[in-house]
């Protein structure tokens, strides 16, 4: 009996682990998926190219068919992804637009960070957009955020992102990339 009891224990012991190991993000799980996001504005057409457009797994970059999420052009445009906790992030890829304005996206800057605002660390400033190459990847080197935003910093523009992905810092996932 003594013995099966702390059979029964470990087994619940273990199970718990195992549970809260699952609850784990993973290195390759991309942290933005289907998070929070928000955007300075929306631009008005239908159908609606909101900020949940960039965070909804669809990485197509063709806005005619999948719509990506658009603001309007103006003053420190942003898209904001909210991980709603703070991470260790590594990589950060954009997937931009390749039926036209690739464009837009040059010279925005991409923060990471646990401040809502502009005031986080720059990981990257976007350039060489370009119709050919609609996947950017940036690598952010273990940079502590919550907070992921692309914005036109202190400059106009129109930010249009088809999909936005996070993932974890992964020391060997850096290496390959440098
Ligand atoms: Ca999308």
């Amino acid at each position: 009996m003594k013995t099966l009891l702390i059979l029964l224990v470990c087994g619940l012991i273990t199970h718990t682990t195992e549970d809260e190991i699952c609850n784990q993000p993973t290195y390759s799980q991309n942290l933005a998926q289907f998070a929070k996001a928000c955007m300075s504005s929306t631009y008005d057409v239908v159908p609606s190219p909101g900020p949940d457009r960039g965070v909804d797994g669809i990485t197509d970059t063709n806005h005619t068919l999948f719509p990506c999420s658009v603001t309007n052009l103006e003053y420190q445009s942003y898209f904001q992804v909210d991980l709603e906790l703070s991470y260790v992030v590594g990589r950060v890829v954009i997937f931009n637009r390749r039926d036209c304005c690739w464009n837009w996206l040059e010279g925005a800057k991409i923060l990471v960070g646990d401040e809502p605002g502009f005031n986080n660390p720059v990981c990257a400033t976007i350039r060489n957009c370009s119709k050919s190459r609609p996947m950017m990847e940036f690598n952010c080197n273990g940079m502590q955020g919550r907070y992921v935003t692309i914005v036109h910093f202190n400059s106009s523009g129109i930010i249009a992102v088809c999909e936005m992905q996070v993932y974890q810092h992964n020391v060997m996932e850096q290496r390959q990339l440098l």
